[in-house]
């Protein structure tokens, strides 16, 4: 059911005053452009379990997609923090459409922006941005996802080609995608990264149903079976599991800014529902219990804009470690996921439906809690950043 889009963002440490003036006209762009486009159609689409296509090229036209790509190659040329508001924005109405987002720019722009030929830049580049192409990104296999180092998908040599064989599964925007960046093995074991084009002979892309998650999102399996990939199509010089990782800090670290936007708009939307809703002859507000509740949230809330904040001045400087990027990425899923299963409790029986946003962001966040690192592999690599000590093998 198409709802009025009231949301009024939380900034209780005036962090609006850290942002520069193109950075506050970017965020205000992106969420006049969701409150218009996106929020009166997106709960159809989630019950539907349909990413809506139609919005592909208004995110193409608001900058969405590849927003930190130089201007020669058709992204924005904007810095991090730009990028950071454009994904909390997007997901502050839902994490399936900041999926698609991120994963266009961060999995598969940037990929081909930093380890493609000139000829591979010029040729998928441009159209990525403005949405003509549209791209994912495959690394995890049924049998590798916490452990991608151990895939089986491979590739051999065959003149000016190779054949390309083996599957990858939960990709993101697979079942639309034109172009698929596809990390896989190479005959000396060496991972390695190439884009494989919808139409190569042998290459499937079969849609995942049955999600009670992320169901405005499109996801998919990527089946390659002996598919001729032009040499042209690999990414020439990287090698290692170090490249998909790259690309990870880039998703990751928007997706901390994204799951905020979530925590963002259950504030917002608990918070006027118990102001409104009376239950003993009071707003529930006035009850210490719920009053404790929105304290909490708008305390982790902003714990968390400081954080993305400053870790976006890091990146714009170069100086981000993966690890500090991991640890954002793991607390402010972590802290926003409690931030939408306690709002849809002040929210009482409405927080079920969809007249509210809260279960669907909450069901949305146990997808964004698992992709991109889970919770507990995010844990451990800020555990072998702090001790020295590997604890994954
Ligand atoms: P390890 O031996 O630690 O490292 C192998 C090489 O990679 C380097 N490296 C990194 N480089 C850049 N950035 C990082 N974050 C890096 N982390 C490690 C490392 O220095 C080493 O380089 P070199 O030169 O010595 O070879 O690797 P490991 O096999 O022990 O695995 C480490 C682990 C577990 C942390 C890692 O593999 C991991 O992060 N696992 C989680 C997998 C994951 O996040 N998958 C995400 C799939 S994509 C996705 O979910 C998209 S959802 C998108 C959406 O819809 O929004
Ligand atoms: P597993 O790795 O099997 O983990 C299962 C459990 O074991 C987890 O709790 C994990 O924390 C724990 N565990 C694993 N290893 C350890 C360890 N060493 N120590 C302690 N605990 C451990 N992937 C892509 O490549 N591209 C995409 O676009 C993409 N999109 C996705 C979209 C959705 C909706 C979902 C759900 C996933 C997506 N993924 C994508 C895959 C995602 O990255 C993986 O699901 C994730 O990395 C975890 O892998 P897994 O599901 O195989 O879980």
């Amino acid at each position: 059911m198409a709802r009025t889009d009231l949301y009024q963002a939380p900034d209780y440490y005036a962090i609006d005053d850290l942002l520069t003036d193109e950075q506050k006209l970017i965020r205000d762009t992106v969420r006049n452009w969701v409150k218009k486009e996106l929020s009166p159609i997106i709960d159809d689409y989630a019950q539907r379990a349909e990413f809506p296509k139609h919005i592909i090229k208004g995110l193409g036209e608001i900058g969405a997609f590849g927003p930190y790509i130089p201007q020669e190659y058709g992204g924005a040329g904007l810095d991090q923090i730009s990028y950071g508001i454009i994904m909390q924005e997007l997901e502050r109405c839902d994490s399936g459409i900041r999926s698609t987002a991120s994963v266009q720019s961060s999995l598969v722009m940037y990929p081909i922006y930093s380890f493609g030929t000139e000829e591979q830049k010029r040729k998928y580049l441009p159209k990525l941005a403005t949405g003509e192409f549209m791209g994912c990104f495959g690394l995890t296999e049924p049998d590798h996802g916490s452990d991608p180092s151990s895939m089986i998908t491979n590739f051999k040599d065959a003149g000016d080609h190779v054949i390309l064989n083996g599957a990858k599964m939960w990709i993101s925007n697979a079942p639309f995608a034109d172009i698929a960046v596809v990390w896989a093995k190479d005959e000396a074991g060496d991972i390695r990264g190439l884009v494989v084009e919808r139409g190569m002979e042998g290459f499937t892309t079969p849609e995942t149903h049955g999600k009670w998650s992320l169901r405005a999102s499109a996801t998919g399996e990527l089946v390659f079976d002996n598919v001729k990939v032009p040499k042209e199509n690999i990414f020439p010089t990287i090698k290692g599991l170090k490249g998909p990782l790259s690309c990870l800090n880039s998703a990751r670290y928007g997706i901390a800014w994204g799951a905020l936007g979530t925590a963002m708009d259950c504030y917002d939307t608990a918070l006027r529902y118990a102001k409104e809703r009376i239950q003993f002859g009071k707003p529930i507000a006035a009850f210490q219990l719920q009053q404790k509740k929105l304290a909490e949230f708008i305390t982790e809330i902003t714990k968390g804009q400081l954080l993305v904040w400053r870790l976006g001045v890091l990146r714009n400087e170069g100086k981000a470690t993966p690890a500090q990027i991991s640890m954002a990425k793991r607390n402010n899923v972590y802290e926003s996921i409690k931030i939408c299963r306690e709002s849809r409790q002040i929210l009482g029986g409405m927080g079920i439906t969809d007249e509210y946003s809260v279960m669907r962001h909450m069901a949305n966040l146990e997808s964004v809690i698992t992709y991109e690192g889970t919770h507990d592999i995010h844990l451990l690599i800020t555990g072998m950043d702090i001790t020295g000590i590997n604890a994954f093998k």
